[in-house]
């Protein structure tokens, strides 16, 4: 994170935000599913898919490996594009702590590219794929105070109070 990165808090929709670009937490087939992935499908429309299933056809052709990240158009969305990044499992009692961080740096050097000044991160793998929250979070924040970026605002949008809470730890005065 450079001098001048904001991490903000919010507890909401992440489909109802207005920043350049929303981040998805994507499964390897880039092709929906439910969660956020499901809700920004819905809510930003088929081009997003479109875009989605050309990537597959072209540069993904087994899908988006676990870490990375990738951006489509954010279609009717209030954002530019939608940066897609697949999160790691938590399986049994853990999950690959490197790969969860990676998803964030990834998706910052992405947004870096694409020259993204506004970003909005759900709490990835914190869902279906079952990370713990609090650990979800330490690693989301530490990973995004740590990676440099010209990214000048980085939003986590929280879904519930139980979420907000464990990244308000992370973040003081968030
Ligand atoms: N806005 C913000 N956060 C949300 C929203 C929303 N509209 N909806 C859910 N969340 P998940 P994962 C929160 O399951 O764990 C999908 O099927 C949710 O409460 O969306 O990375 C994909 O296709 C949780 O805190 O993502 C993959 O197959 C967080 O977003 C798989 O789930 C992440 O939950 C990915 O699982």
């Amino acid at each position: 994170m450079s001098g001048t990165t904001r991490i903000t808090l919010v507890q909401g929709d992440i489909t109802r935000q207005s920043v350049d670009a929303v981040v998805n937490a994507a499964n390897s087939s880039l092709l929906g599913g439910g969660g956020v992935d499901g809700a920004i499908h819905r809510r930003g429309g088929p081009e997003i898919l479109a875009e989605c299933r050309a990537l597959r056809a072209s540069h993904y052709g087994r899908g988006l490996p676990t870490g990375q990240a990738v951006a489509t158009t954010a279609g009717r969305l209030d954002a530019r594009w939608v940066i897609h990044t697949v999160g790691p499992v938590y399986q049994g009692s853990s999950g690959d702590p490197s790969l969860l961080a990676s998803c964030y740096r990834e998706s910052l050097r992405v947004a870096d590219e694409l020259g993204a000044r506004t970003v909005a991160f759900p709490a990835v793998s914190a869902g279906a794929y079952g990370w713990p929250l609090g650990d979800a979070a330490r690693i989301a924040v530490e990973t995004v105070r740590e990676t440099g970026t010209a990214v000048e605002e980085v939003r986590f949008v929280l879904f519930d109070a139980q979420a907000f809470a464990a990244f308000a730890e992370q973040v003081p005065q968030g």
